[in-house]
C-alpha cells in the first residue's frame, strides 16, 4: 500500500517536472511492434543514415532485443525540414513467449534464459509506452496485420493520443502485402520500406517529420 502510494506520488512529481521541462526535453521516438518485424534493422538504418553507426544486434531468432536501447541526439532532414529525437528501440511485444520455440537454435538452458529475459523485455516495452512522444510501429508486411499484439499496441497509443506512423517493412519480399496493412489501419499513414536494403527511406523520413 505504501509502495503504491509512493508510486502514485512519484508519478505526480515526475509528470510535474516533465511538463515544466517539456520545451527543453528531447523528443522520444519509439520503435514498437511484434518480434522479428525489423525494429532493430530500421534503428540501424536510421543511425547509419544520420550518424554513420549501428545501434543494436539483429537476428532471425525472435526476441533478439530484450532490453530497451536508446540512441541520443539524432537529427534527420527532409525537404528543408528537420527533426531531432532520441531513438528508442524496444523488445518485440508478444502475447506469449515459449522457450521451446528457441530450442532449434540453442540449448535448453539458454532458451529458458532467453524466454525469461524476453518476458521481462515485453513488460518494459509496455511500461515505456507512456514516455514516448511519437511511435513508429514496425510490421512485417508478409504477415497478417490483424494480430492481437498489433491491435493492442495501436489501441493503446490511440487512447494516449501519441502520434503513430506505421511502417510496413520487408517490401523486398515477394509475399509482402502493403495494401493489406493499409486496409487494416485506415486511420494511419503507412509507409512501405525495406529496412534491410534501404528501400523508400526518403519517403519514410519525409512522413516521420510530417507526423512528429
Ligand atoms: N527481407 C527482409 N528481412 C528483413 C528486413 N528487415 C529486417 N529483416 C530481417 O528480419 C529479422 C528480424 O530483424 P530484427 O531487426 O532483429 O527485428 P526486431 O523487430 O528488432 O526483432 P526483436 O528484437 O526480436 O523484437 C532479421 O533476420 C532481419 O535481417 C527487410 O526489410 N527485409
Ligand atoms: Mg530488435
Amino acid at each position: 500500500m505504501i509502495l503504491l502510494m509512493f508510486d502514485i506520488f512519484k508519478r505526480i512529481v515526475d509528470n510535474f517536472f516533465k511538463n515544466i521541462f517539456k520545451g527543453k526535453r528531447k523528443v522520444r521516438l519509439g520503435l514498437y511492434g511484434p518480434p522479428n518485424g525489423g525494429k532493430t534493422t530500421l534503428a540501424n538504418r536510421i543511425c547509419q543514415d544520420w550518424l554513420g553507426e549501428d545501434m543494436g544486434k539483429v537476428s532471425n531468432i525472435a526476441h533478439e532485443t530484450r532490453e530497451i536501447q536508446i540512441k541520443e541526439q539524432i537529427t534527420i532532414k527532409s525537404k528543408g525540414k528537420e527533426l531531432s529525437f532520441n531513438l528508442v528501440d524496444t523488445p518485440g511485444i508478444a502475447t506469449k513467449v515459449d522457450y521451446e520455440d528457441f530450442l532449434k537454435y540453442m540449448k535448453a538452458k539458454d532458451a529458458k534464459k532467453r524466454a525469461k529475459e524476453a518476458t521481462k523485455g515485453i513488460i518494459d516495452a509496455i511500461k515505456w509506452l507512456d514516455d514516448m512522444d511519437t511511435v513508429i510501429i514496425v510490421l512485417d508486411a508478409t504477415k497478417d496485420p490483424y494480430s492481437q499484439v498489433n491491435i493492442t499496441i495501436i489501441g493503446n497509443l490511440q487512447a494516449r493520443n501519441i502520434p503513430v506512423l506505421i511502417v510496413a517493412n520487408k517490401v523486398d519480399l515477394k509475399k509482402a502485402n502493403l495494401k493489406k496493412i493499409e486496409s487494416a489501419f485506415p486511420q494511419y499513414k503507412v509507409v512501405g520500406i525495406s529496412a534491410k536494403y534501404g528501400t523508400n527511406m526518403d519517403e519514410f523520413y519525409e512522413q516521420l517529420i510530417k507526423m512528429a
